[in-house]
């Protein structure tokens, strides 16, 4: 029997909403599409010598455009045409991005990593699109302004990403729980295949680039020495998973517990705050956690409480089953 598509999910989950007109889902369908067409492409990743370089021409003398700008126009027009966003913002792009005076303009906001992990595309890992929604703080139906879309994460309409692995998966939360949507490719649908999914509360999993060590602060590099000790209290032999995609990584510990870390390092010093960006990566990455029972913080601090101060500010970002997460933050703090 044919499951549940995404959208007939939403539907049925919306209908006893007095507030729902249909926006968000028309919203979320323009996020959908843009994913079928961005994995279609990378599902190609592979083939770009035969079928021409980036930046150059291919076999039908068409332009090749490199996959992560391909991403990124494909979510903006899907987002602009959409008629329910007031403004949007890309981890590609520097400054906030209007809705073009031809489309209607609604009432969210949206910011996303069109291609996260995008390094990993020439040798074949995971890669994936991450999405936050923000309903729109402005009055009127205009533009909407950097105040609707700098918004603490909690404020969250909604956040969700797709993955494209061995198979392309959608993962979303609208605040009522995280579910999950695999794609049927004889289809071309997302179809329910992971109702509810929650983070179990301890896991065996940690993932971080250990490359950074030297470069972390004492209770970053305590607690990974903690973990590694099978003689420390928590009595389990924890196994190191790191893909080094955020995406993949999220999601493989999602399903099974686990703690993923990017700490603070002092590495490079333009980036103090470790390498992930708030609003794109952290933000919708702690909304769906904290929807499956799990926690996000940044050691000090949960990151859905953090006022955003600019749309590309980065984040320590320690994510991931509670008990995990709540043992880095004691280390962190030097309680232990
Ligand atoms: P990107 O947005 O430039 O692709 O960078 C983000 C990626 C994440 O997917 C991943 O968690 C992280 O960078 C890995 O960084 P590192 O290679 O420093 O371990
Ligand atoms: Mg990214």
């Amino acid at each position: 029997m044919l499951g549940t598509t995404v959208i007939e999910y939403l539907l049925v989950t919306q209908k006893n909403n007095p507030m729902a007109t249909g926006a968000f889902t028309r919203l979320l369908n323009g996020i959908i599409v843009a994913a079928k067409v961005i994995q279609r492409e990378v599902a190609k990743a592979g083939l770009v010598d035969i079928l021409g370089y980036a930046g150059r021409q291919n076999v039908q003398g068409e332009q090749v455009q490199k996959l992560d700008d391909f991403a990124n126009t494909t979510m903006i027009n899907r987002l602009q045409a959409s008629g329910e966003a007031c403004v949007l913002a890309s981890e590609e792009v520097a400054d906030l991005i209007e809705i073009p005076p031809k489309f209607k303009k609604g009432n969210y906001a949206v910011i996303f990593d069109p291609l996260d992990g995008s390094s990993n595309i020439d040798v074949n890992v995971s890669i994936g699109t991450i999405f936050s929604i923000y309903r729109r703080v402005t009055s009127g139906d205009g533009d909407g302004t950097l105040e609707d879309l700098l918004q603490p994460g909690y404020k969250q309409a909604a956040a969700g990403y797709i993955i494209y692995g061995s198979s392309t998966v959608l993962v979303l939360s609208a605040g009522n729980g995280v579910h999950g949507f695999t794609m049927d490719p004889s289809l071309g649908e997302f179809i329910l295949s992971n109702e509810n999914i929650q983070i179990p509360e301890r896991g065996k999993v940690f993932s971080v680039n250990e490359g950074n060590y030297n470069f972390w602060d004492d209770g970053a590099r305590k607690y990974v020495d903690y973990i590694k000790n099978p003689a420390a209290d928590h009595k389990r032999i924890y196994s190191g998973r790191y893909i080094g995609s955020l995406v993949a990584d999220f999601h493989r510990n999602l399903l099974q517990g686990g703690i993923f870390l990017y700490p603070a390092d002092h590495k490079d010093p333009r980036k103090p705050k470790g390498k992930l960006r708030l609003m794109c990566e952290a933000n919708p990455m702690s909304f769906i956690v904290e929807q499956a029972g799990g926690a996000a913080s940044t050691g000090d601090q949960r990151i859905l409480d953090i006022v955003p101060e600019e749309l590309h500010q980065r984040v320590p970002l320690i994510i991931g089953s509670k008990k995990d997460v709540e043992t880095f933050v004691d280390f962190h703090r030097g309680q232990r």
